[in-house]
């Protein structure tokens, strides 16, 4: 009888380890698809942060610590600290570290956008930066975010410092600026796979399609890109999962890899700051919905949220209160709905044709 329960609890031992995963990370290492986050480093030393954190994803992102105002506190500095912390926690607990952002019009330093630079001058800053912090995080960073957001709603290019106000020296020319820069950050890594990353280019749109043609192009060429980064920020709950899933599509179809970047589905909350509970079901069909279009795309290689506890969000801020409760768990680390719909999808798996 006693060998009888030994072997039964063996088995059962087995059985579980075979077919459940227990974790987010569980789920997506058997699926061969990357689960991640965006990172705050001051939050990294709050014990069930960093043990939610090692414990779900098996990628992470720094949310601010790598962008130019924080590594670039004047012309001459170069500071890595943040960035560095994000880097060690990630190795510590096996983790991939994606890098955001290397280009972007907005949150520039002010020493950056106020002194004037000529186009000359700016091309060189920009080289330098993109040639320091790539060859820094060489081999550590595995994918970055050489440019973000650079288009507005109808597909054009939007002003900006690097652009035509003055612009590195292409302005005028359209994407060229982006090409030039992707050049630059290959020469700087060449093992660092380069993405274009934007938001509400999600679904099928003007923008969407003018990232689409722009991949289309610079891929035709030969320009370095190895991939796209669909944000995902979503402020309603009726997205069009349809379309997104279309345009998952057609971007792999060009043979770029899709990550899903900054994904949070936030919600309107009461004067208590308390969402509807029925949103919180509904919100999840959501999560459900874009991880399910993720996994039935093999070019889908990454899922990330903008962090994972509603205790540290940029929605709250954003909205000055008037939003919330836009990740998979709470303010207390308890998984919420969405969480169970993402673990649900991811533990499904890709889709058989894959
Ligand atoms: O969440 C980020 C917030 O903490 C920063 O103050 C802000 C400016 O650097 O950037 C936020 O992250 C943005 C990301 O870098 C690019 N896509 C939109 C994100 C939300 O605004």
């Amino acid at each position: 009888m006693l060998r009888y329960s030994w072997r039964f609890t063996i088995l059962a031992l087995g059985i579980t380890s075979i077919c459940c995963a227990q974790t987010l990370r569980e789920a997506a290492d058997r699926d061969g698809i990357l689960i991640g986050t965006a990172v705050r480093p001051p939050q990294l030393s709050e014990p069930a942060y960093a043990s939610t954190l090692a414990r779900e994803f098996n990628i992470v992102e720094a949310e601010d610590a790598m962008k130019w105002w924080i590594l670039r506190p004047d012309q001459a500095t170069y500071d890595f600290r943040q960035g560095d912390e994000v880097v060690r926690f990630a190795q510590a607990h096996q983790m991939k570290v994606r890098g955001h952002c290397l280009v972007w019009g907005r949150y520039n330093p002010d020493w950056l956008t106020q002194s004037h630079f000529t186009t000359q001058q700016l091309s060189q800053l920009l080289q330098e930066h993109i040639t320091r912090v790539m060859q820094h995080y060489a081999g550590q960073v595995f994918a970055w975010d050489v440019v973000n957001e650079a288009l507005d709603e109808n597909g054009a290019v939007r002003d900006s410092l690097w652009y035509n106000q003055p612009g590195i020296g292409l302005s005028g020319q359209g994407k060229d600026y982006i090409e030039q820069v992707f050049r630059w950050a290959h020469k700087a890594d060449p093992h660092a796979l380069l993405f274009y990353n934007e938001a509400e280019g999600e679904g099928l749109n003007r923008k969407s399609d003018a990232i689409y043609a722009m991949v289309k192009d610079f891929k035709r060429r030969g320009a370095p890109i190895d991939g796209v980064g669909l944000q995902l920020h979503v402020p309603a709950l009726d997205a069009d999962i349809p379309a997104i899933a279309a345009n998952i599509a057609r971007l792999a179809a060009l043979n770029v890899q899709v990550h899903i970047t900054e994904l949070d589905v936030s919600l309107p909350v009461n004067a208590n700051g308390l969402p509807r509970p029925e949103d919180l079901t509904r919100q999840a069909d959501v999560y459900r919905g874009i991880v399910r279009a993720c996994l039935n795309s093999a070019g889908c290689t990454a899922i990330q949220t903008w962090g994972f506890t509603d205790k540290y969000s940029w929605i709250g801020s954003h909205s000055r209160g008037a939003r919330g409760h836009a990740l998979p768990f709470d303010r207390a680390y308890a998984p919420k709905p969405a969480y169970r719909a993402v673990m649900e999808e991811l533990s499904a798996g890709r889709s058989p044709a894959h």
